[in-house]
């Protein structure tokens, strides 16, 4: 089964509260932080205090996402605000191995994000140390944007490289998932999806959109069975 985490970055930020009280009740696997420093990415979102808060309001499991050019600044802060996995970019400006060091060290779950537009193969020294590979298949720093299709390529280079390098691996797409683009990466093997405007926050209700999203995962497995 798919997971869905929804990115807070989208919700109403006047009624948040009441944006994660809906989003429990309608069965929300896990919440989505989106970090930045406005230098990384031109835009500034989310506050650390924020997340701190909403710890006391769920025990699901919490993901940061740092759009930053110096993560290992905001690790131990985050692991005390109750955060669970650490998403940074191979595009930011510091040694992997010593960020994904720190975040282990912390005890908590590493992840490595990619820009659309940078070569996978610049991952691959990282492979067999990180417990996510996430896929952007927006350009990072904002909603709404388009899915970037050629990522689903970058995908399928993954599936030839990774045979036997780290079979726990789990990868995550964030950026215009909806009830279309979802298949698409759930055929690949992308297992966590960032649920946002596209599929997530619109008018139809966390509800049926939820149920949406689930359902076309269920088609997909399904059809790998036939
Ligand atoms: C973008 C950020 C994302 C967005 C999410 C928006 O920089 O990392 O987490 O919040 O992708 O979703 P959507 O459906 O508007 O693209
Ligand atoms: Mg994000």
């Amino acid at each position: 089964m798919i997971i869905i985490t929804a990115s807070l970055m989208c919700a109403s930020q006047l009624y948040l509260y009441r944006d994660v009280r809906s989003l429990l009740n309608a069965g929300i696997d896990m919440f989505h932080f989106d970090i930045m420093d406005g230098d990384f990415v031109e835009n500034i979102a989310l506050n650390i205090d924020l997340i701190k808060e909403l710890r006391s309001v769920t025990h699901k499991k919490f993901d940061a996402h740092l759009m930053v050019r110096r993560p290992s600044k905001f690790i131990s802060r985050l692991k005390d605000a109750g955060v669970n996995i650490i998403y940074f970019h191979i595009e930011a400006a510091e040694d992997p191995h010593y960020v994904i060091e720190l975040i282990k060290r912390e005890g908590l779950e590493a992840g490595l994000v990619i820009n659309p537009e940078t070569s996978l193969e610049r991952i691959y020294p990282y492979i067999g140390q990180i417990d996510y590979l996430m896929f952007m298949t927006v350009q990072p720093g904002f909603a709404g944007q388009k899915f970037e299709h050629a990522v689903l390529h970058k995908i399928d280079q993954l599936r030839e490289f990774r045979c036997g390098k780290n079979d726990s691996l789990k990868l995550v797409a964030d950026g215009a998932i909806n009830e279309k683009t979802l298949p698409q990466l759930a055929e690949r093997g992308v297992h966590v999806f960032v649920g946002g405007s596209a599929g997530l926050f619109n008018q139809e209700g966390f509800n049926n959109n939820l149920e949406i999203l689930k359902q076309r995962d269920l088609m997909v497995t399904s059809l790998e069975k036939k």
